[in-house]
């Protein structure tokens, strides 16, 4: 390791001690840059990487609201603009219990790397807020929403800070704030927020962006090992709108999810979840209870597993975690490497620890894709939508989902050649983050090294 980028991470380990997540994907991407840094003295003259480790501005308010039965409550809210150096800041809110500083800290660090890999002009940033959705009323939601935004909505906007949705924040709670938005500017700001309903100004194909995305790109994987999508058996995790986006774009092209996992447990289809009703009743099972999925396992008669994952399962070919954070730990993965599974395609953001994700990498028969690349094509589409609404344009379903499918194959193409450009073989990983890396880079020694 070069001594100035492992003098960086000591201190980021030093410095943030109370925020495991951010010092986890610092430690992550700035363990596979050391060979820019090396080619580049002239980043550690101007200390690049102690300044790109610290968020260009970051900030916390107080959200007071009103439940339904006329208490208040209060929950913090967080935005995060960590780097604009390439664009407007960029990046989705999310809402759930468990937000707090670290956490909104390795999202918009992930993001910065992973939207610069998008090829569009947009600045990494994350947000959200402690407040947990789950039982709540749309009312409840309504109230959240709009305090959210009355105390948020100075600090975006179009060619400052472009926010969407993450985890708890779909497209009922973008139009809420967006509501709010304009209530309060009296302004429609070029759409300001992406992920917009579509009367209001969203995309078509942004719900399935990320999710859909994702299949683009293990499809230039398999491609890259002469392999085919075709009969594929995928396991997943969560039954978002990721993975459902996964198994819809799956079952399309051949392939089946037979795997999905929530909070209660798992679920094991080995016909796959792939029919138009199984896919609907996801859709209402989500809306219903976000924290159960035994009832897909009742309904369509297959087997459901309380309690644990489905991490290692032997009738596997590619294994995507969809879901949380540090889903798939060391035990984990010793037992995903032993199933004989061929691919491990992350698509939640940093879903494997760092020692887990290494273990994986180092396994000669495994193909490792990292979720910075993989689940791009959710705030590429964003991109998109920005496009569309500065333009007044809006474009049809094929002419977006043409679009993305060329990003994800650029930026698997990108990633592939980072790896070889610097004598790594085929490492997703490491090229990802080269190539991320390189562009915010280079963006922020024109705008001024010192
Ligand atoms: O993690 C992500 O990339 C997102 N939540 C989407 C961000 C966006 O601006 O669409």
């Amino acid at each position: 390791m070069n001594s100035y980028v492992q003098s960086v991470i000591d201190k980021v380990k030093e410095k943030h001690g109370t925020e495991p997540e951010f010092v986890q994907t610092v430690e992550e991407v700035f363990s596979s840059i050391v060979p820019v840094i090396e080619k580049h003295p002239e980043y550690v003259k101007y200390d690049l990487l102690n300044r790109m480790v610290e968020p260009e501005r970051m900030f916390t308010f107080h959200i007071v609201w009103m439940d339904d039965e006329g208490n208040y409550h209060t929950n913090i809210g967080y935005r995060c603009q960590f780097n604009g150096a390439i664009g407007p800041y960029k990046g989705g809110l999310r809402f759930q219990k468990n937000v707090n500083p670290s956490i909104i800290k390795f999202l918009g660090f992930e993001q910065t790397f992973k939207n610069a890999l998008t090829g569009l002009p947009i600045g990494g940033a994350k947000g959200g807020s402690d407040f947990d959705p789950a039982g709540k009323s749309d009312a409840e939601i309504l109230r959240f929403c709009q305090s959210f935004m009355t105390a948020l909505y100075r600090y975006i906007g179009p060619d400052i800070d472009v926010p969407a949705g993450d985890m708890g924040v779909g497209g009922r709670e973008i139009g809420y704030l967006f509501g709010q938005y304009r209530r309060l500017t009296g302004a429609w700001k070029n759409g300001v927020m992406t992920g917009k309903g579509l009367a209001s100004g969203g995309s078509l194909i942004r719900p399935e962006a990320t999710g859909y995305g994702a299949v683009y790109y293990l499809c230039e994987v398999l491609k890259h090992e002469n392999d085919s999508i075709e009969g594929k058996r995928i396991a997943v995790s969560g039954y978002g709108n990721v993975a459902w986006g996964i198994m819809k774009k799956a079952a399309e092209l051949g392939a089946k999810v037979t795997y999905m996992a929530g909070p209660d447990g798992y679920v094991h289809d080995p016909d796959g979840i792939n029919t138009e009703e199984k896919l609907n009743f996801i859709l209402e099972m989500r809306a219903k209870d976000s924290m159960h999925c035994k009832p897909y396992a009742e309904k369509f008669c297959c087997e459901f597993v309380e309690g644990t994952k489905h991490w290692g399962a032997k009738d596997v070919d590619i294994v995507m975690p969809a879901a949380l954070q540090n889903d798939v730990t060391m035990e984990w993965a010793e037992k995903i490497a032993a199933s004989g599974a061929k691919y491990y395609i992350e698509v939640a953001n940093m879903p494997t620890t760092n020692d887990a994700l290494n273990y994986l990498r180092s396994q000669k028969h495994m193909i490792v894709a990292p979720s910075k690349a993989v689940n791009a094509g959710g705030v590429g589409v964003s991109a998109l939508e920005m496009s569309q609404n500065s333009e007044r344009l809006v474009w049809t379903a094929e002419e977006v989902d043409q679009h993305l499918r060329k990003m994800m194959i650029e930026i698997h193409k990108a990633s592939a050649e980072a790896a070889a450009e610097y004598g790594l073989g085929y490492d997703l990983v490491a090229g990802a983050n080269l190539a991320g890396f390189k562009k915010v880079a280079e963006a922020m020694m024109e705008q001024g090294p010192f």
